[in-house]
């Protein structure tokens, strides 16, 4: 069996290979499929998600899964979230998440030590297939944000992001730790449930 993984980011392609991988499913990466980027009009997780599953799976005739993920701040009232993203992006449209952990640092400064400094990482992941059925998925994990940035491991985010009951960030963890509580992993294991259903 084939399923297009509809994304184009190497950080969450890469997990979300190690998560499928037990299950002997052959993953095609929207980059190698030469997919375009469809716009995230969404204003939810799971919406954006959605969209991006179902134009994968129309164009390649294939079951085709997606994740829209982001970091919620609590003192930011979710900011980035949806955007997470965006915030890394300048004005030439590049990625710099050395940048959009500063940008968070200031934005947490800003807002006074009271404000605090949890965070969640949500993940929506979305199924779709070409006979139009979709289903969709989240999972979350809460923690705290530190600065600075600590640990090469992972990506976007993750060196800034403590998880709740731990010492590392995601960033200086191993993948297989980081696997074993991730927002991306909770959405995963909550879809693994409903294909054994
Ligand atoms: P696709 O739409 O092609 O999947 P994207 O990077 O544009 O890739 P999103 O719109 O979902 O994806 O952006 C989510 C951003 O949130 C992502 O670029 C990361 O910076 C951040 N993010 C998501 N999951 C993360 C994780 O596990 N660790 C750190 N940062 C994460």
């Amino acid at each position: 069996p084939k399923l297009v993984i509809a994304t184009h980011n190497e950080g969450k392609l890469r997990e979300i290979r190690a998560l499928v991988a037990p299950f002997g499913i052959e993953c095609l990466g929207a980059a190698e499929l030469d997919l375009p980027e469809p716009e995230e009009t969404g204003t939810s997780f799971v919406a954006n998600a959605e969209l991006k599953a179902r134009a994968a799976a129309d164009l390649t005739g294939l079951p085709a899964l997606s994740d829209d993920s982001g970091l919620s701040i609590d003192a930011l009232n979710g900011d980035p979230g949806i955007h997470s993203a965006r915030w890394a992006e300048d004005e030439a449209g590049n990625r710099d998440f050395g940048r959009a952990m500063q940008k968070v640092e200031q934005a947490l400064q800003a807002a006074g030590p009271e404000a605090g400094r949890d965070a969640h990482f949500t993940c929506a992941l979305s199924l779709a297939w070409p006979d139009g059925r979709t289903e969709s998925f989240e999972g979350k994990v809460f923690g705290h944000l530190v600065y600075p940035p600590r640990g090469a491991n992972g990506f976007g985010y993750d060196p800034i992001f403590v998880p709740h009951g731990h010492e590392k960030t995601f960033g200086e963890m191993e993948p297989e730790a980081k696997h074993a509580m991730s927002h991306r992993a909770k959405a995963f294991e909550q879809l693994v449930q409903w294909l054994a259903t």
